[in-house]
């Protein structure tokens, strides 16, 4: 049984597509005119194992923030319906990525029940190409509230930007993968004792 998402997300400020297969190979196609967030997009289906592609267009010539923030919701929203019922996966995953100087701890649970809990250093370049770094947080708060997962992402040092927010993208889909992966020892068995996620 394959677990695919497929998400088309139309409002007045973007125009969003979002086609993930959690049991893919990293291949990745990502396009949504914010060059950082592409090269993150693009760490998320690598490191995670997800084939993912993403077309977004949205209203560049305000800011990026309706086009990030939409690619997240969309995102989310997708990975929920690839997830299914859940049964036979791991359920929690958790990853610590060193990039250089920084470190990021990031552990989800795939709950069914959005909660996030975020930390990174509160001085950092604000702008990273066209990414607003505190984009960051919102990116995963919009990604949490759809896929509707408790994620928790921790960055307890770090100094360059660049690095601080890829080390948290490179954890966060090492821990999807880990979370979302089949357990070969809980076939049909669905990782809760209330009988649903
Ligand atoms: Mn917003």
């Amino acid at each position: 049984m394959s677990r695919v998402g497929r998400v088309e997300r139309v409002t007045k400020e973007t125009s969003v597509l979002v086609e993930i297969d959690l049991d893919g190979s990293g291949k990745v196609e990502v396009a949504t005119g914010v060059g950082f967030y592409d090269h993150m997009l693009d760490q998320l289906g690598r490191h995670g194992l997800f084939d993912l592609t993403v077309k977004t267009e949205g209203d560049l010539h305000i800011d990026s923030h309706h086009t990030i923030e939409d690619t997240a919701l969309a995102l989310g929203a997708a990975f929920k319906q690839a997830l299914g019922d859940k049964v036979g996966i791991y359920r929690f995953g958790n990853c610590t990525v060193p990039l250089d100087e920084s470190l990021a701890q990031v552990t989800v649970d795939l709950s069914g029940r959005p909660y996030l809990v975020h930390t990174e250093p509160e001085h950092m370049a604000p702008m990273i190409g066209e990414y607003d770094t505190t984009m960051t947080r919102h990116i995963l708060e919009s990604f949490v509230a759809q896929a509707q997962i408790a994620l928790h992402v921790h960055v307890p040092y770090g100094r360059n930007a660049h690095h601080i927010v890829e080390c948290q993208f490179k954890a966060l889909a090492r821990a999807l993968r880990y979370a979302s992966e089949r357990d070969p020892r809980a076939a049909g068995i669905l990782p809760s004792t209330k009988g649903a996620l």
